[in-house]
């Protein structure tokens, strides 16, 4: 018997990412139900080339249900992924409520795929994207020379903020386009976009420096989110991370420039080359022939693309590296169909 899906918050930015997933990933769920708000259901959408009616998120749209994937809020999640897992489903979920319990394996397929068999409590988290846009060749170069530190600064995507981020890009992208002047006076970018939507400076013909909400000691919730699930992830409670997350006026694709410190030298050359045969890796590295990865070139793709591949000039423990990862698919949508596709392994055998 093929299982059967539920994906819940179908119609969000990231759910529709999904839909697309499912629809040309190879099948291996039996009946897929679409499950959204009561303001969004009754809608119909396309999934594997079929029209399927969305309905209002309720614990009896669980019945039947083998996996339910969770898109929504956190808050949402909290309340429903264990009304989900209840109603007889495993819950796969991709808000922050879950990802550091210590009952939730957080997972990615290509680093810890076995950890999902472990859930005690019915639930296995996805990852934050900024996480999951760097985490697929960290694991590689950490299961081959043993990671101790990473330096990590990000340059995040609007659609990390969901369709509000996108239309306040493209809005203030529109309102500074003609006036040539704009940028070179301190307040004038700021005057002419107006309104900030979800950021806390205007994002066009700007880079902002924050992400997420304040944590303590001036760090923020993404940059905490990019060390802790580093750790649950690769299973290394002592790896020292520092990050500076930032957002910067690109549609979607995270890059992030890292500085990763390892037990032993390493050589460029060689990491190139693990990198290269990792799964879910692409390395694009020639900066003589202009050849790096650029969020403009990866969006709508899988892979974690990697390039500027060097060994630090003061350090032969680290490398220095810049990668990129669309941050809806293997930052969100993608990762979580692995996921619920090695549960749906269990149900086939
Ligand atoms: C962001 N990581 O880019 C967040 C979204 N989950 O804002």
């Amino acid at each position: 018997r093929l299982p059967t899906l539920a994906v819940v918050g179908a119609t969000g930015a990231v759910g529709s990412v999904m839909l697309d997933i499912l629809s040309t990933r190879e099948n291996v769920w039996g009946e897929i139900r679409l499950v959204a708000s009561p303001r969004s259901a009754g809608k119909r959408l396309t999934v594997r080339g079929e029209e399927v009616e969305v309905q209002p998120l309720s614990p009896e749209v669980f019945d039947g249900v083998d996996v339910a994937m969770f898109d929504v809020p956190d808050e949402v999640s909290k309340e429903w992924a264990p009304v989900a897992v209840e109603r007889g489903a495993v819950a796969v979920d991709n808000s922050g409520a879950y990802r550091m319990d210590a009952g939730v394996p957080l997972v990615v397929p290509e680093v810890n795929a076995a950890q999902t068999r472990d859930r005690p409590k019915g639930i296995v988290s996805n990852p934050n994207c900024t996480t999951l846009s760097m985490i697929v060749a960290l694991g590689a170069l950490h299961g081959a020379y043993g990671l101790t530190d990473l330096v990590v600064a990000s340059y995040q995507a609007a659609s990390g903020s969901g369709q509000e981020g996108i239309d306040t890009l493209h809005d203030q992208t529109e309102k500074v386009a003609t006036d040539r002047t704009l940028g070179s006076r301190a307040g004038d970018v700021r005057a002419a976009v107006g309104d900030l939507g979800p950021y806390p400076a205007p994002l066009a013909l700007n880079v902002v420096p924050w992400a997420g909400s304040l944590k303590e000691d001036g760090h923020s919730s993404e940059e905490m989110k990019v060390r802790n699930e580093s750790r649950k992830i690769l299973g290394h409670s002592e790896l020292r991370v520092s990050a500076t997350c930032v957002r910067v006026p690109v549609v979607t694709t995270h890059s992030l420039a890292v500085h990763a410190t390892f037990d032993r030298e390493v050589r460029a050359g060689e990491a190139r080359e693990l990198l290269a045969s990792a799964p879910g890796v692409v390395v694009q590295d020639d900066p003589a022939g202009s050849e790096f990865p650029t969020p403009i070139d990866v969006v709508g793709t899988d892979p974690t693309w990697v390039g500027r591949i060097r060994r630090s000039v003061d350090d032969p423990r680290s490398l220095d590296l810049f990668l990129c990862g669309d941050n809806l698919r293997k930052g969100a949508a993608l990762n979580t169909a692995q996921i619920a596709e090695v549960i749906a392994g269990e149900f086939t055998g």
